[in-house]
């Protein structure tokens, strides 16, 4: 029983987060698939509780050392679903100029190389009896349980009209749609808004050997727009009508470049398929104003249907070039 317990949670833990992960990595319908299993297993983890804390109960009096590792998993564990569940239901939506969900984020984050630590010490090992019908009945008890709490959560959020209620299928709240002054200022992680003259800031596009350059004069001659969602996933989405150049518009031929980066003054970047090109938008304006410095003046990228840390602000260069377009960190560095 406690055996089944714990390799029961650890499996949750690692479906909790593989879907969290996938959910701030997708942008589309997938988005909303991984937060519903996000959400049951979250709350199946929950239902292993009660008897996780018979097999804590005997576990304090063995492992009399390392009991504060598994002390600090259990809280982290907890301020992680606490926050998660701030976030979800809306009740708080920010706590020290961070967003709740960051806080959910950043506290699994902390989990991980402790809940590591912890299978390994208190280490289950499965038995071929752990695939009989009775532990697979048990598991589907509990998942079934969870998708229960999740349904009825789901359906409280609405009685109660909770804000929770109203987010996107990513599991995003609106902030500053059709009001980009409205909009926060989000960095991924350790960029600082420079401060750009548009008289003297140039676009760099390489290709092979090639270079061009483009002025924003030359930029703001392009009138393509597009009506599309900004989703950070630090938990807040807008949207606007944004003008500019359709990035294939600034490309001579692609010749057998198999990508392209988007870069940054900052140092940041994002690398995309080449044919991608035709759907991405290199935006000096933002609801018919020009971008803010915050934003991303006076060039900023936006990638429809892609989560924000895509949206590339202050672009200074497009390089196309051979490797593949999965060549580069699932999430950005910095
Ligand atoms: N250069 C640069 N561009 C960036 C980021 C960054 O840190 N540096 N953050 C990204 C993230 S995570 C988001 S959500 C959007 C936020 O755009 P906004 O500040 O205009 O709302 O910008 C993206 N572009
Ligand atoms: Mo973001």
């Amino acid at each position: 029983m406690a055996r089944r317990t714990n390799l029961g949670l650890l499996l949750l833990l690692v479906a909790a987060f593989v879907t969290g992960t996938l959910g701030l990595m997708t942008a589309t319908a997938l988005s909303r698939l991984t937060l519903i299993a996000h959400g049951v297993a979250a709350f199946a983890l929950l239902a292993l509780a009660r008897p996780k804390l018979a097999v804590v109960r005997r576990g304090l009096r063995r492992h009399v050392w390392t009991r504060w590792g598994s002390l600090l998993f259990a809280v982290l564990l907890a301020a992680s679903m606490t926050f998660g569940l701030l976030h979800s239901s809306g009740a708080v939506r920010e706590l020290r100029g961070y967003t709740t969900l960051a806080w959910h984020i950043a506290l699994a984050l902390a989990l991980i190389p402790v809940a590591l630590w912890h299978a390994l010490a208190r280490r289950t090992r499965p038995r071929t009896t752990d695939l009989g019908r009775r532990s697979l009945l048990r598991a589907g008890l509990v998942v079934g349980g969870g998708a229960v709490v999740y349904t009825a959560s789901e359906m409280t959020l609405r009685v109660a009209a909770l804000p929770g209620a109203g987010r996107r299928f990513t599991g995003s709240y609106d902030s500053g749609s059709r009001d980009p002054q409205g909009m926060p200022v989000t960095q991924w992680l350790l960029d600082d808004v420079p401060r750009i003259d548009p008289a003297t800031h140039v676009l760099t596009v390489r290709a092979g050997g090639a270079e061009r350059s483009w002025s924003m004069t030359e930029l703001a001659r392009f009138d393509d727009a597009v009506r599309c969602v900004l989703d950070c996933t630090g938990g807040w989405f807008a949207e606007q009508e944004w003008r500019g150049a359709w990035l294939h518009r600034l490309l001579a031929g692609s010749g057998d470049a198999r990508s392209l980066e988007v870069r940054s003054l900052t140092g940041y970047s994002r690398r995309f398929a080449v044919d991608e090109a035709s759907r991405l938008l290199l935006a000096t304006t933002a609801g018919g104003r020009p971008l803010d410095a915050g934003h991303g003046a006076p060039l900023r990228l936006v990638a429809p249907d892609r989560r924000g840390f895509w949206w590339v602000k202050w672009v200074s260069a497009v390089e196309l070039s051979a490797l593949p377009s999965w060549w580069q960190p699932p999430f950005p560095l910095r």
